[in-house]
């Protein structure tokens, strides 16, 4: 049996690797301040104590070398830490464009997810290996936090707004998915496993189970937004003629001009917001003539017409 104690994750990505090379760097730093500082105290404790009651000081000089390497060391290290951690952050943040988009929608207590051909799964993720995957993600109560411990990569999932995680699994393998924020009483249930297979296998899992020929169409999210487009939505936003709103189908992630003259990208947050509070932000050169969907349609009918409007986009 084995009985180390491990001191952290599994390491399943070169991006896992970075985050513990950063870890290191700041627990290094901090550790040999800390015991330096801790030193210098009791070695000036012991030999600067005064030793008779009328022991005055001798005066001392100003040391500028060392008020220079004080400020300047200390600058490079914290600036060292900024640059490193920065490019890290930027990395986890912006997802390449050849992802996979895999939604995940956290609940109490478990997650449900949903893949691009409609199939779904609860709690497990099954993933390609060598592929980008992007996980679009919210909750329908509270907040939930979707974590890949060997990946080093977490996001949190919020009620009523959509967040991105994204990361690339290089090796086949099985790891770790937890619920990293506090979300009631089944908290510590709310676990997974990510299953990273080939390919092949991916794709042969798509097709199995649930397969897709079995999966009705009102389980793919594009053809169900689409039928909710059409139903809801057609009549204003498709470019017909005299439409009163304007043409949104290929409009999914560009920026959008406003009547206010600022500009908004418009991505699954701004659409679901428009769904929600129409008025909010007015389309430049149309009038404010929407009214909200509010109680119309649900959380996971608004993520179906922005599944169909994006890719309507590509
Ligand atoms: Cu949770």
């Amino acid at each position: 049996m084995n009985t180390a104690v491990k001191t952290s994750p599994d390491v399943a990505s070169d991006y896992a690797q970075s985050v513990d090379a950063l870890y290191a760097y700041l627990l290094g730093v901090s550790v040999f301040f800390t015991v330096a500082i801790v030193a210098v105290i009791i070695f000036f404790t012991i030999r600067y104590q005064r030793r008779k009651a009328d022991e005055v000081p001798e005066p001392t000089k100003d040391g500028k070398l060392l008020e220079i390497l004080g400020s300047v060391i200390p600058f490079i290290l914290v600036m060292i830490m900024f640059f490193w951690g920065a490019k890290l952050y930027f990395d986890a943040r912006l997802p390449p464009k050849d992802a996979i988009e895999i939604l995940v929608t956290g609940k109490q207590w478990m997650w449900k997810v949903q893949h691009p051909n409609g199939k779904r799964e609860i709690n497990d993720l099954h993933v390609p290996v060598g592929t980008p995957i992007k996980l679009t993600m919210t909750s329908e109560d509270v907040i939930h936090s979707y974590f890949l411990p060997s990946f080093r990569k977490k996001m949190d999932v919020l009620p009523g707004k959509y967040t991105q995680l994204w990361f690339l699994p290089e090796e086949e393998g099985e790891h770790h998915i937890f619920c990293a924020e506090y979300c009631g009483t089944e908290h510590s249930l709310m676990i997974g496993k990510l299953h990273i297979v080939s390919p092949e296998a991916y794709e042969a899992w798509l097709s199995t189970g649930g397969a897709v020929s079995t999966v009705a169409a009102g389980d793919d999210p594009v053809l169900a937004g689409k039928t909710l487009f059409e139903a809801n939505c057609t009549v204003c936003h498709s470019g017909m003629p005299g439409a009163i709103g304007p043409n949104i189908l290929g409009a999914f992630g560009t920026e959008r001009q406003l009547e206010s003259g600022e500009s908004i990208l418009m991505d699954e947050n701004y659409v679901k917001n428009s769904m929600l509070n129409p008025n909010e932000h007015i389309a430049k050169g149309y009038p404010a003539a929407m009214t909200s969907f509010k109680g119309t349609l649900n959380n996971t009918q608004m993520g179906q017409i922005i599944q169909y409007l994006k890719s309507a986009a590509e």
